[in-house]
């Protein structure tokens, strides 16, 4: 029976197994703001991660994985073109409103418009925070939404706008708002007032967690936001079901998906603020909320990798995960996250914290599993974000065209363990204020910022915060991260050598194109 099925060219198993480089699915969960100490193969102990310590298990642990920016927009941005951010003139990659203009011109080549050159279905799930439409605060929520994901390479989207703290609160599908109902038009502004509900600010007593002044705003389920935004009832989202909603798609993706190569993009809303956890977790954690939000990430990563398995498709998924930037503890919300923190390390003993450009703001879980290719083990290799667009081409055997993801670099012979290829030597890390800073070998260098204002957290924000003040760097600091990796003792000095020309090769790297 097995023979003539064989000669039939009907028994899949051997045709398959002879040809080990057909192209993997790509799944890409990428994190809001979760640390570099926060997950237990990072070394947390007071936060059980059970799924994501066992794709770490499965696959290859990176102790230099990066964001290249301490903030999400600009760190998207460069994970989706394989450019940083900062080299963009025209449009706007600092934190962006709900109603931003779409930062990636249409056309441009991205990581799904690369990876659906190659035949990929291309999916979006959850955070988007790169902006919508193209004109100014004009974004019409109740037609149709575009350009967005759909308009630079996803085929379809699920999506919130911006971040789960800022209006509006719901959730779009491709071009439309789901759920909106035309008798209740969706108003959204940043600058002014344009509902009559109650602001956090005015009724404290209707919050769950209590806010500070820039998340004061309209009050949806409970919490209050940045920006006013009337209308759109039916839409709004729930935030205790934010991490169910996301986890259901994405399985139901998978399957939908699974007879041909698909890219999934998951972005998570966990552990970003307001941290709300589904019941089941809370409590989950002795750390509160931003505890119990990463044990519902982590549940999150493993709905994922069942629907793998279910489809059958696991051995065949390059699995990714990681974070925009690293973490916050008090980001807006009273949530008691420094008060129940204990002696747990977000940043895992790395100086600084989301915003800021020392390697707590960019040096971030980065775990891959492809099982039978990627080698398994843990890499002291450093590997960025913006790398995922040269790597995906080499694995689809594409070439980058020239111009285009110029910060990307294929890690692929990194990944599965090959001798050869390229090794990321130096990286741009982007803060807040403008702050660029150089990671070359062992150096890191940040040169004294150009401003000393606190610039780049987006609409509202009070810049006289003292949470933002280090993102001020007062004098050039440079730190030698292989005697030093928490970035204690500034020797720029000490070695004015070094320092003159670490800033010739970071000016060196922006006039380059
Ligand atoms: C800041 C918000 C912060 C968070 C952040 C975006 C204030 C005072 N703070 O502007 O709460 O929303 O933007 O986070 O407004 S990120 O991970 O998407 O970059
Ligand atoms: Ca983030």
């Amino acid at each position: 029976m097995l023979l003539s099925l064989a000669a039939l060219g009907l028994f899949a198993a051997p045709v398959f197994a002879a040809n080990p480089t057909a192209r993997p699915n790509v799944v890409l969960i990428v994190a809001d703001d979760l640390g570099y100490g926060d997950v237990g193969c990072y070394g947390a102990r007071a936060i059980a991660t059970p799924h994501i310590d066992r794709l770490a298990a499965q696959g290859r642990r990176f102790t230099q994985g990066y964001a290249p920016a301490s903030t999400c927009t600009p760190s998207r941005y460069a994970l989706m073109t394989g450019e940083y951010a900062w080299r963009q003139q025209t449009k706007q990659t600092t934190i962006l409103d709900g109603d931003a203009p779409l930062s990636i011109t249409p056309g441009h080549l991205t990581l799904p418009s690369l990876l659906k050159q190659a035949g990929y279905t291309t999916a979006l799930i959850g955070k988007w925070h790169l902006g919508l439409g193209d004109g100014e605060h004009a974004v019409d929520f109740n037609g149709d939404i575009r350009p967005g994901p759909l308009e630079v390479g996803f085929d379809s989207a699920f999506f919130i706008p911006a971040t789960v703290d800022r209006v509006p609160t719901v959730f779009i599908e491709n071009h439309r708002v789901i759920g909106l109902d035309p008798t209740d038009p969706i108003r959204v502004s940043y600058q002014k007032r344009v509902s009559n509900e109650p602001t956090g600010a005015e009724r404290p007593d209707l919050l769950k967690q209590r806010a500070d002044a820039q998340h004061a705003g309209v009050i949806v389920n409970g919490i209050s936001r940045i920006g006013s935004m009337s209308g759109g009832k039916d839409a709004r989202w729930i935030d205790e079901d934010l991490a169910d909603v996301i986890a259901r798609r994405s399985a139901r993706f998978i399957e939908a998906h699974k007879a041909k190569p698909f890219f999934l993009y998951l972005g998570t809303f966990d552990p970003h603020v307001p941290r709300v956890p589904h019941a089941r977790f809370v409590g989950a954690t002795q750390l509160g909320p931003r505890g119990d939000v990463i044990a519902e990430l982590d549940w999150t990563v493993g709905e994922v990798l069942a629907a793998l398995d279910r489809a059958g498709v696991a051995d065949n998924t390059l699995v990714i995960v990681t974070s925009d930037n690293g973490p916050a503890l008090f980001d807006g919300y009273f949530d008691q996250a420094e008060e129940l923190n204990g002696d747990h390390r977000p940043a895992g003993g790395l100086r600084g914290w989301k915003y800021l450009a020392y390697e707590g703001g960019t040096r971030v879980p980065f775990i891959a599993r492809w099982p039978g290719h990627v080698s398994v083990g843990v890499d002291e290799r450093m590997i960025c974000l913006s790398d995922l667009l040269a790597t995906c081409a080499s694995l689809t055997g594409q070439k980058l065209p020239a111009g285009t993801g110029t910060d990307s670099l294929d890690q692929l012979r990194v990944l599965t363990g090959q001798p050869g290829g390229a090794i990321r030597t130096e990286l741009v890390e982007q803060g807040i204020s403008n702050t660029l800073a150089l990671r070359a070998g062992e150096w890191k260098f940040i040169p004294a910022s150009p401003q000393q204002q606190v610039s780049g957290m987006g609409s509202g924000a009070n810049p006289s915060d003292k949470r933002w003040g280090e993102s001020i760097v007062r004098e050039d600091a440079l730190y030698n991260l292989a005697t030093d990796p928490a970035e204690q003792v500034n020797v720029a000095a000490k070695y004015p050598a070094t320092v003159s020309a670490l800033r010739a090769r970071l000016e060196k790297i922006k006039r380059s194109r």
